[in-house]
């Protein structure tokens, strides 16, 4: 069996909670994966329907896990490197729990052709639960950055994708990419909007929530995480998202991340080990205490991106995708695609707890 997401403890528990899932309570086999018969094993299967628990994300057994795993790059740009040659190597060469789907609104994206775009969200849920991953549905929100702008849309969007995929274990939704240029109670004000709007056909599935400062819980904003503490959206089942890019992010972004988390559940969407703009040199140093400090409190992270965009933050060397690869292994990829599979691929970097 591969390994899969981390639970704590970590390797005992692991192969524990494994074999309960699949001897007590057997998950079914998606739709599109059961002719293939692939999942058994897979994140998705041995961890199930997702719930946030206290300041946790939590198992279908009610273990706190962490999903570990790459953002797409816009979908307008790089669709090319969402093959399903590609996808099977971010799930088993990767080993990724979770593949972040980036459906950008704005710059060519979901307001050009709301349909067109639909369906390929649909495509990719499709192809990331037939390979047992975890399908992050990202409303890629940025310019402008008032959520409220995108509301209508928005309820459309996750109306057609809730009340297609509500039979699904293995969805997230993150409802707001990065709020910016707003305050904090105007994106609450979105998300006490939409969010009634995706339980009405989704109960279940995780919700997650940009917040204010381009996902800093308002640090770019001279604020703090103390907006979100002190005025929580009032729903349940949901997360706050955190980013950063770790070249242009350092302690004051740390403290922040492992603040917040103590008080509410966040879940990092969104990370570089570059700059902000996803390019320049890489900061492996700082990155890697993010990624112990998540490790430590079983915070789950995405990376962006899974393209061959000509930045370093792109893992991909330019050319990979129009060349269909190689996908697996580590030729095709640049410095920041080397160091983030290593770690998705191994096991937890810290002990249990
Ligand atoms: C960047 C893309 C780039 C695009 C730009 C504007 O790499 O090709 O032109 O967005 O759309 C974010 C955003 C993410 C950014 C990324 C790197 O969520 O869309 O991608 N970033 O700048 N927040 C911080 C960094």
């Amino acid at each position: 069996m591969r390994r899969t997401i981390r639970t704590v403890p970590t390797l005992l528990a692991g192969a524990l909670i494994g074999a309960l899932g699949l001897s007590l309570t057997p998950p079914p086999p998606p739709a599109a994966a059961s002719a293939a018969g692939a999942t058994a094993g897979t994140p998705a299967a041995v961890n199930g329907r997702l719930t946030v628990c206290g300041v946790k994300l939590c198992n279908q057994h009610g273990k706190p896990v962490q999903l570990r795993g790459m953002s797409s790059h816009g979908l307008q740009w790089y669709s090319q490197c969402l093959t399903d040659g590609s996808l099977d190597a971010l799930a088993h060469d990767w080993n990724a729990d979770v593949l972040r789907i980036s459906l950008y609104v704005q710059e060519g994206g979901y307001e050009t052709d709301p349909r067109g775009f639909t369906d390929r969200v649909h495509r990719l849920i499709e192809k990331a639960t037939a390979r047992g991953m975890y399908a992050l549905v990202d409303w890629h929100q940025l310019t402008p950055g008032d959520p409220h702008h995108n509301l209508e849309r928005a309820r459309t969007f996750f109306t057609e994708i809730a009340r297609r995929h509500r039979g699904k274990t293995n969805l997230l939704y993150d409802i707001a990419n990065e709020p910016n240029g707003v305050s904090w109670s105007r994106i609450r004000s979105y998300a006490e909007q939409l969010i009634p709007v995706i339980r009405a056909q989704d109960p279940d599935t995780p919700i997650l929530i940009g917040t204010h400062g381009w996902g800093s819980l308002g640090v770019s904003d001279g604020r703090d995480e103390r907006d979100v503490v002190d005025n929580p959206v009032r729903a349940s089942n949901i997360m706050y998202t955190f980013h950063f890019y770790a070249a242009s992010h350092g302690q004051e972004y740390l403290s922040a991340l492992d603040r917040a988390s103590d008080r509410i559940p966040v879940f990092v969407t969104e990370f570089g080990t570059q700059e902000a703009s996803g390019d320049g040199p890489n900061d492996f140093g700082r990155a890697q205490q993010y990624l112990d400090l998540m490790a430590r409190k079983k915070i789950s992270w995405v990376n962006w991106n899974y393209s061959d965009d000509h930045r370093s933050g792109a893992v991909f060397k330019p050319g990979t995708c129009a060349g269909g690869g190689p996908w697996a292994g580590k030729t095709s990829l640049k410095p920041a695609g080397v160091w983030i599979r290593d770690r998705i691929r191994t096991p937890d970097d810290f002990p249990a707890n």
